[in-house]
């Protein structure tokens, strides 16, 4: 991890050394209600524009489930980039400076996404790590999670294993072709031993790149939305086969977020695993891990 010289702008010494020792964090009640209450009547707008779709687009990925006169809609595809309010948010101290405490003062934006995981059928999120799918130069990269409803043990909280962001990239394969998925039983690893990060609206989580993680089946009648900011080191660089994708530096520098850009990457003793080949259908993990044809949680 890359050394941190800075006095801490919002974490404790203590946030900071249970995060280097376990791989994730849960912030309590860290955004303002108001701020829920507006990325709520925003995913309330996306609902409404899936009404009438037949099949996933670039901006939203749709459940199985899904007809054109029941919408229903399984992620949001970068809200940054279709909600100014969550751009906003995105590039706020509330979000950013947490980041700032954990990777340095220099941060880009990896991606962004919205899964919506609403009440009763809200999908699956198979056991993955990733930096299966986005390997870089060094390992400073982190998803912040927004969550804008209660997370309880019913409404498919995420689920991590702690410490495990310290292990080895295991095996995402199947049958040759990358799945985006770790099959669990294989590698030893008992689903009860992860812990279910849960909290109310308006708390944030934060998981390390490399910690193995996953969440199931919303079977409850509550939604369990949150937004995932994925964010990393300015000095981290795609290695092949990251889903990162960035044709110029040029490019690469405009997903600055605070702090300045860099043309070294800083190369990090870290494990890695090239995700090719990729699976003919790529359009997202959901397709991808289905594909593997084997799941961690009953569908
Ligand atoms: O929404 C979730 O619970 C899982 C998030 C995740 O790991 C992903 O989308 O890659």
């Amino acid at each position: 991890m890359q050394a941190r010289t800075r006095v801490l702008e919002t974490l404790t010494e203590a946030d900071v050394a249970f995060y280097n020792t376990n791989g994730y964090l849960v912030l309590e009640r860290r955004l303002p209600p108001e701020t829920i209450a507006e990325c709520k009547a925003e995913l309330a707008r996306f609902h409404e524009a899936a009404r009438g779709m037949r099949e996933s687009d670039d901006k939203l990925d749709l459940e199985d489930s899904h007809t054109p006169d029941e919408p229903r809609v399984r992620r949001v595809k970068l809200p940054h980039t279709q909600s100014a309010m969550m751009a906003d948010l995105m590039r706020s101290d509330l979000i950013l400076a947490p980041v700032r405490d954990l990777v340095g003062p220099d941060i880009r934006l990896h991606t962004s996404k919205l899964n919506v995981k609403s009440a009763r059928y809200g999908a699956p999120v198979d056991w993955h790590q990733d930096f299966a799918f986005y390997p870089h130069t060094n390992d400073d990269l982190l998803a912040v999670g927004v969550m804008l409803d209660h997370v309880d043990d019913e409404n498919g909280p995420l689920m991590v294993f702690p410490g495990s962001h310290r292990g080895p990239i295991l095996n995402h394969h199947s049958d040759g072709v990358f799945a985006g998925t770790i099959d669990l039983p294989a590698e030893g690893l008992d689903p009860a031993q992860a812990t279910k990060l849960k909290a109310p609206a308006g708390s944030i989580s934060i998981h390390h790149a490399r910690i193995i993680h996953g969440s199931d089946t919303n079977r409850s009648p509550r939604d369990r939305g949150v937004i995932f900011y994925e964010m990393m080191a300015a000095d981290a660089f795609p290695i092949l086969g990251s889903i990162t994708k960035s044709d110029s530096l040029d490019e690469y520098d405009t997903r600055m977020l605070c702090g300045s850009p860099t043309k070294e990457p800083r190369l990090a003793p870290v494990p890695v695993r090239v995700p090719y080949p990729l699976p003919e259908l790529n359009r997202s993990i959901y397709e991808v891990q289905k594909a593997a044809g084997r799941s961690g949680f009953a569908r």
